[in-house]
């Protein structure tokens, strides 16, 4: 298959990209900064187009590659990918779901008990030989807390079946009930909102999804109330956020992504009530590994013949 010719949106994993160049023609995309000229010269080539969180395919790439048939994104989320587009042209998509869900909702629960008990604080604490002078101060319970999650996709799903071993009553909103979950249903994000302490963004990016998470229900969160964002930044009125934090109308936020990656608003470095990590709630060695392997296998079973193993268009 040496001479079919794949396009890697992006830096993103060496096993991946060790792998794709054994099978494939490999364009790394970033070694080329003038697009247009790579794109004259390349495009009659290149028949898959590797993409991910950060760079996918969008109309004016797809509209570029004529003799593009496969997207294959090395995420869950599918956001960067002009779906519409595709579906037109008749070009495959496929993502990498289920073999990141523990880690993702893994890493959920560890922002929360990293807001809510203050570990990176404490961390520091120790380290700066604080703690001779005095015990860290009293931070706040997280067993039992009310956790509300917006999406109970897989991932959601596996959020609440962690916080419910934390003993934490789970709510949730989604477009419609699930007629086989017993955990509560709220219609409107405000509602869930204000009626949990911690709410838990899980949803995917949609364009009905974006700014879900705004200034009102911020307010219903409330000022003990806590944001775990482990979807996407633009999934929140960045701006209203930090703001709200930093006014003190809401209680604290543990967020993995951002609405610019990777830039994080400054205003939030200064603030004592967040957790901000930089987008690696899928990034342990096994997920990533398994993430890639799921990549190649929908790319060997497209260019085989065969059929894919996540297909999504
Ligand atoms: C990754 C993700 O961070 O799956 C997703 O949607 O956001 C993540 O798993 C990313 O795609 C890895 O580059």
């Amino acid at each position: 298959m040496e001479s079919i010719g794949v396009l890697l949106a992006c830096p993103m994993n060496s096993y991946l990209e060790e792998e794709l160049t054994k099978r494939y023609n490999l364009f790394r995309f970033w070694n080329f900064p003038d697009r247009t000229q790579f794109l004259s010269q390349h495009s009659n080539s290149i028949r898959a187009v590797v993409g991910n969180a950060f760079a996918g395919a969008d109309a004016a790439l797809i509209d570029a590659l004529p003799k593009l048939e496969i997207v294959s994104s090395f995420s869950v989320g599918l956001d960067k990918i002009d779906l519409g587009k595709c579906k037109e042209r008749g070009i495959k998509v496929t993502n990498t779901p289920d073999v990141l869900t523990d880690d993702v909702a893994d890493l959920a629960i560890g922002l929360m008990l990293a807001v809510l008990r203050r570990i990176p604080q404490c961390d520091l604490y120790v380290r700066n030989g604080l703690w001779k002078k005095g015990d860290f101060r009293l931070t706040t319970r997280f067993s039992g807390k009310r956790v509300g999650i917006i999406g109970l996709g897989r991932i959601g799903a596996a959020v609440a079946k962690r916080a419910e071993a934390f003993d934490c009553p789970i709510s949730y909103y989604s477009r419609t009930k699930k007629a086989d979950s017993n955990y509560t249903y709220y219609p409107s994000v405000i509602e869930l909102a204000s009626n949990c302490d911690i709410l838990v963004v899980a949803c995917a990016l949609t364009e009905e999804t974006r700014h879900i998470v705004n200034r009102e229900v911020i307010d219903a969160l409330g000022p003990k109330g806590v944001l775990i964002n482990i979807g996407r930044g633009p999934h929140v009125d960045e701006p209203e956020l930090v703001k709200a934090l930093s006014e003190g109308r809401l209680g604290g936020a543990g967020l993995d992504v951002f609405a610019n990656e990777p830039h994080v608003p400054e205003e939030l470095f200064k603030l004592d009530n967040v957790v901000l990590l930089p987008h690696v709630a899928s990034g342990t060695e096994e997920t990533r590994t398994d993430m890639a392997n799921l990549v190649i296998g929908n790319l060997e079973a497209h260019f085989n013949g065969k059929p894919l193993l996540t297909p999504v268009v």
